[in-house]
């Protein structure tokens, strides 16, 4: 598409025809000629590693190394970092790069294999023997509550952290409300299935003394970090690339992996090209899960529904460490309150110790927890009282004239919890008329009559976006009239390669097909954090665009002096610079570029001939002012006063099997605002995305270990995914509230759509079978025992 109005036309994905033909290049696809890495991880849950014999693997042929623990030297040999460290975090725990004494869920790294290629590895694994000695295991919250057994010697109660947030006196404000409802609900463990697993590969240049590490990673800048304080290297020495990434979804955030930190440290200890590539089992059983939480709430109301008081104990499953910190329940506590007022709050949550994998943020990041509880919540009081389910969800809105809205808690960055805009009540009135609801007992009616089960389910969410604290843009116009644009957060699969060339041509005036987008190269742009957190719209695009204001500002200086003309007279059209108002005044942006290069000018007859008008003294020299700096390119940073919030509501009608409890989703409706729209089509695709991950976890995908912490379903022959054919057609509706916290407007969209997934069908399910549902996913014979277990009416 060329043209120069592009910010907010839903234009098809530029990366799509490459990465759809098979053109993308991951890590895997690089380093043909590298040693491969094979990992000898741990059978078992909890265990002290007695001894380790590696002799009967030393003699197999195209063996390069094995490493245990005992061969890391410095840094490598003490504990991976605690990312985001917390005072509630009384007894942060992270693993060993290479497990030292005792191993902590199936599929710990222990012994490390480096060969010809990973048949080799695998082979050379086969004949390492681990000698165990075994302890027993800590399974699920209940058994970690119970805390007969503890997952860490020195931290009681398997507790790795306990905090309480609060607003007024909750429990005196249920103690003393018309009406009260208690709810035990549950949201089991599960996790992000990225097509391509994890992956790194290193090189070391020896002559250099250089490093360079390509890694399906959310944040190369991080990993890069952490890499040069591991392994002890000035930083400018690394460079981490993020080439394309088949999925993320939160599993690629935590840096460094063990094994982004092994790969490199063995090719700079072997000087050899080295890399690793996870199979599914591993990414199973190695990379990270998510969701896991028990929460008990009280809720206390008045007779019209109206919140006075809510309170939330909720205890949750980290896993067998915490490199994440306890990030995920404090998403939960403090997002949970959605568009509402709650009146008194008060949420207090326990983080406990298990013997299975780590919890890291997946899409969503305890947030399809937070709203699963609130919106339970409102459909009991709609319930108890006897009122429609939006009704009561009307009546504790937050009003659009009461934005900014200070929840007077701390949101995840620290900063206070201040909605900055959004209008839940025309939300809700969209997202009626989208699905039908007051037609719907008509509906219903109609469907009893032929013996058919069906029910509609609402939700509502808001999530807090764009957290910083900065991302930067880079921009630069060469002189053949490419636009070069780079930031340092990553990609994986998000269409930043587009939004971002639809930002800097509408601020530039330049064709977007001139426009060309790098991410997640720390060769090309040093300083960033990472995409994750619905953050990369807001934080690089708005940083790309300010860096392209930069730009433009400089190109019409320098044109408005090759012109002669004042720069506040002068446009970019299309191109080209040109004198408001003055056909034929005008001057290629790519020839500005040259201008702006003196010693490419040097060698530009073309761009002489262009400002040959402006009679320079000099002809090999620009008509520019000798001070400007050379070149026309820009860098900006972009950091928020405070998290933007994004909103949306769905609302699903779905019909069960009087017989079998099937459960088939008939409608599924979105009506979402992430503020200012770059790219709708985009927007409506992560949305799209995002339902079918709730849909998942609402009726299908579920980590289910036994008591001795074996995953019992690890593979994709018995962890069930929605498919095509269970994803329901999503209608989709936008309400554009701008942010009024960043230059345009925007907020987050990339987590939207999995948010109220459980909580969504949850309603629908409940109102097509007339009992609560408490738990999530439920899978047909679940709902078939529900159905058992109710008192006859
Ligand atoms: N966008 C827009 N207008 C807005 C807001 C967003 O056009 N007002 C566009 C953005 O420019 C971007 C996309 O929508 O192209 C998502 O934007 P944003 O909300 O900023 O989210 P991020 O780009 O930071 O992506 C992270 C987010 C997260 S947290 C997870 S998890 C997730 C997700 O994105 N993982 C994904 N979507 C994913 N999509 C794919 N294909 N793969 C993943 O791993």
């Amino acid at each position: 598409m060329s043209g120069t109005r592009v910010f907010g036309e839903p234009i098809a994905r530029r990366e799509d025809p490459r990465l759809l033909s098979g053109h993308g290049r991951y890590v895997d696809d690089i380093g043909q000629g590298a040693l491969e890495v094979a990992f000898v991880r741990s059978p078992h849950a909890h265990a002290r590693i007695a001894g380790i014999d590696v002799t009967d693997a030393l003699d197999v042929e195209g063996l390069a190394a094995i490493y245990t623990h005992e061969d890391l030297t410095g840094r490598m040999a003490e504990p991976l970092p605690l990312l985001i460290p917390h005072a509630a975090l009384t007894h942060g725990r992270t693993q060993f790069a290479l497990a030292k004494d005792e191993v902590n869920h199936v599929g710990e790294p222990i012994v490390m294999v480096v060969a010809r290629d990973r048949y080799v590895a695998e082979d050379a694994c086969d004949r390492i023997r681990v000698e165990y000695e075994f302890l027993p295991p800590v399974v699920g919250i209940e058994a970690a509550r119970a805390a007969e057994h503890l997952v860490h010697d020195d931290v009681p109660g398997n507790v790795a952290a306990h905090m309480v947030q609060e607003v007024g006196d909750a429990p005196a404000a249920i103690a003393a409300a018309p009406n009260v409802v208690t709810l035990e609900l549950e949201i089991e463990r599960s996790a992000s299935m990225p097509l391509e697993g994890k992956g790194v590969h290193a090189r070391w240049d020896a002559d250099d003394r250089s490093l360079r590490v390509y890694t399906s990673t959310q944040a190369s800048t991080s990993v890069r970090a952490a890499i040069a304080a591991k392994l002890e290297l000035a930083v400018d020495r690394v460079d981490v690339v993020a080439p394309d990434v088949g999925g993320g979804f939160g599993v690629k955030i935590v840096h460094p992996w063990p094994e982004e930190l092994l790969i490199p440290w063995t090719a700079i200890r072997l000087g050899h090209e080295v890399k690793w590539t996870e199979d599914r089992r591993e990414h199973f059983v190695s990379s990270a899960h998510e969701r896991g939480q028990v929460q008990r709430i009280r809720a206390g109301f008045d007779d019209d529904g109206r919140l006075l008081g809510f309170e939330i104990v909720l205890w949750h499953d980290n896993g067998a460490y915490t490199p994440y910190g306890i990030i995920v329940p404090i998403v939960t506590t403090t997002q949970l309150l959605g568009p509402y007022k709650p009146g008194a709050y008060r949420a207090e949550f326990y983080s406990l110790y298990t013997n299975t994998l780590i919890v890291t943020p997946y899409r969503g990041a305890g947030r399809p927890q937070g709203c699963f509880a609130m919106e339970r919540t409102m459909d009991a009081i709609a319930e108890r009282l006897g009122l429609d389910r939006t009704v009561v969800r009307e009546r504790n809105f937050i009003q659009p004239d009461e934005m900014p809205y200070d929840h007077g808690l701390i949101f995840q960055d620290g900063r206070p919890l201040i909605y900055d805009s959004g209008d839940y009540p025309a939300a809700l009135e969209k997202l009626k008329k989208l699905v039908g609801w007051d037609e719907f007992e008509e509906y219903r009616a109609a469907a009893r009559a032929e013996g058919r089960r069906v029910g509609i389910g609402m939700a509502c969410y808001v999530e807090g976006t764009g957290v910083g604290p900065y991302e930067g843009g880079f921009v630069r116009v060469e002189p053949d009239g490419t636009v070069v644009v780079a930031t340092g957060l990553t990609t994986q699969g998000q269409g930043h390669q587009t939004v971002f060339a639809q930002v800097v041509a509408e601020e530039l005036g330049v064709p977007i097909d001139r426009v060309v987008v790098t991410t997640g190269d720390t060769r090309r742009f040093k300083y960033a954090v990472g995409t994750f957190a619905s953050r990369a719209a807001v934080m690089s695009g708005n940083a790309v665009a300010l860096a392209a204001r930069k730009v433009r500002e400089k190109a019409l200086r320098v044109a408005g002096e090759a012109l002669e003309a004042d720069p506040r007279d002068l446009e970019i059209v299309d191109g080209m610079v040109q004198v408001k108002g003055t056909p034929g005044a005008d001057i290629p942006l790519s020839t500005v570029a040259v201008l702006s290069n003196p010693l490419r000018y040097a060698f530009d007859e073309e761009a002489k001939r262009a400002t040959q008008f402006s009679a320079p003294a000099d002809p090999d020299k620009p008509p520019v002012a000798d001070d400007d700096e050379p070149g026309l390119e820009g860098t900006d940073y972009y950091s928020p006063p405070r998290s933007t919030f994004a909103n949306g509501m769905h609302a699903a009608i779905v019909e069960t099997d009087p017989e079998t409890a099937e459960i088939t989703i008939l409608r599924y409706c979105v009506v979402h605002d992430c503020g200012t729209l770059i790219n709708p089509r985009i927007v409506e695709g992560q949305i799209h995305g995002g339902v079918a991950q709730g849909v998942g976890g609402a009726l299908y995908e579920r980590m289910v270990y036994d008591e001795a912490g074996q995953l019992q379903n690890a593979s994709f022959m018995d962890f069930l995914m929605p498919y095509a054919t269970e994803v329901p057609v999503i209608e989709t509706d936008h309400l554009e509230t701008p942010s009024p916290l960043n230059p345009l407007g925007l907020k987050g969209a990339g987590e939207a759509g999995v948010i109220p997934g459980s909580a969504v069908l949850a309603s629908a399910i409940e109102d097509a079978e007339g009992f609560r549902i408490s738990r999530m996913p439920i899978s047909p014979s679940e709902l078939h025992h529900l159905r058992e277990s109710q008192p006859p009416p």
